[in-house]
């Protein structure tokens, strides 16, 4: 949770669990869960809860990045490349598609983590299967705006939990966490989940994105610390 301006600070800390340190940064104030809870946790699949050098918030930080338009009337999201039946969907139609809802963990690279982050949204591998991704594609490319990409190997794309998501925790997602939609690919860093989407673009071969050219990993497994390159 953040405490804001906007909400009296008696509420807050009422709101804030026992043992949750209160800490400042980025222009807010963030509750930090005391990480020795979740310790001991594992996921279904064995690997630990939290990740290796992660510290748990319980909400989510904004991170920037150059915003695209929020706008639901001018939404556009292109689904195409090595597929046979390329698409493109309006607002309307995304929600019309398939939707979901969906708990999954968040990790961000700079070490904060949020657990059970509630997404709605239409899952990529049901966008994959209208768009009968041909054998030959490898890789996802998530296109946004300003020429943002995160590339993401196709396996990991179709993940289960791997969302185009329009709502966070029941809300319509804010401009800054990248509305109207973006994708939460949970178990990479955070980094590979492109706000503001526009596109959806399958390929032969990787194409390393924004800050896979920057020094990031190409590959963003939090459980490897795959940080830098
Ligand atoms: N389009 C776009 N998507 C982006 C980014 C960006 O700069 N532009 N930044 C990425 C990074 S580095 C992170 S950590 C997360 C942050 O998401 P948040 O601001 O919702 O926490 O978004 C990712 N998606
Ligand atoms: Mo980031």
């Amino acid at each position: 949770m953040i405490y804001r301006p906007s909400m009296r600070r008696r509420d807050f800390i009422r709101t804030a669990s026992e043992g949750t340190l209160v800490v400042a940064f980025g222009g807010g104030v963030y509750a930090v869960a005391p990480s020795e809870a979740y310790a001991k946790q594992k996921r279904s699949d064995g690997r630990p809860r939290v990740p290796p050098g992660q510290r748990v918030l319980t909400a989510l930080k904004p991170m920037g990045g150059s915003p695209g338009s929020p706008s639901r009337s001018q939404f556009r999201l292109k689904v195409y490349g090595e597929v046979e039946k390329p698409f493109e969907l309006d607002f309307k139609q995304l929600l019309a598609f398939k939707k979901k809802t969906r708990k999954s963990d968040v990790h961000c690279v700079t070490g904060w983590t949020v657990l059970d982050a509630v997404w709605t949204g239409t899952r990529v591998r049901d966008l994959a299967k209208k768009a009968k991704v041909k054998k030959t594609a490898h890789y996802v490319i998530f296109e946004a705006a300003h020429g943002y990409t995160a590339n993401v190997p196709l396996k990991e794309a179709l993940g289960p939990k791997v969302m185009v998501a329009h709502r966070l925790g029941g809300k319509p997602l804010r401009r800054a966490h990248g509305a109207p939609v973006r994708v939460v690919v949970p178990d990479l860093y955070f980094w590979k989940s492109a706000k503001w989407l526009t596109g959806i673009r399958f390929v032969k071969r990787d194409q390393p994105g924004y800050w896979e050219t920057r020094g990031y990993h190409n590959h963003a497994d939090p459980w490897k610390e795959e940080r830098h390159s």
